[in-house]
């Protein structure tokens, strides 16, 4: 009996470890309708991103990550490295 809460506790702790986040980012310097295609694309390379939506008018990028593989700081890094800085929005 005791080993099966064990157990159970162990399955709730490592499915709150690899929970789904979703983060927004402000992303200010996409200019033309284009930018938005190569913040997608820098964001989704990311390991663990499930799902990237980019907004060209609000300069926001919606993105949902696995936070066991991913990070916010590898997000914004990606989107750095492909020349779109980015901050998260609070
Ligand atoms: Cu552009």
């Amino acid at each position: 009996m005791k080993k099966l809460f064990l157990t159970t506790m162990l399955a709730i702790a490592a499915a709150a470890q690899a929970a789904p986040q979703t983060v927004t980012l402000d992303v200010p310097g996409m200019t033309c309708a284009a930018c938005p295609i190569t913040v997608k694309k820098a964001i989704s390379k990311v390991e663990g991103v499930n799902k990237v939506d980019v907004s060209y008018e609000k300069r926001q990028a919606v993105v949902t990550f696995d936070d066991a593989k991913a990070s916010v700081q590898k997000l914004t890094q990606a989107t750095e490295n492909a020349g779109y800085p980015s901050t998260v929005k609070r």
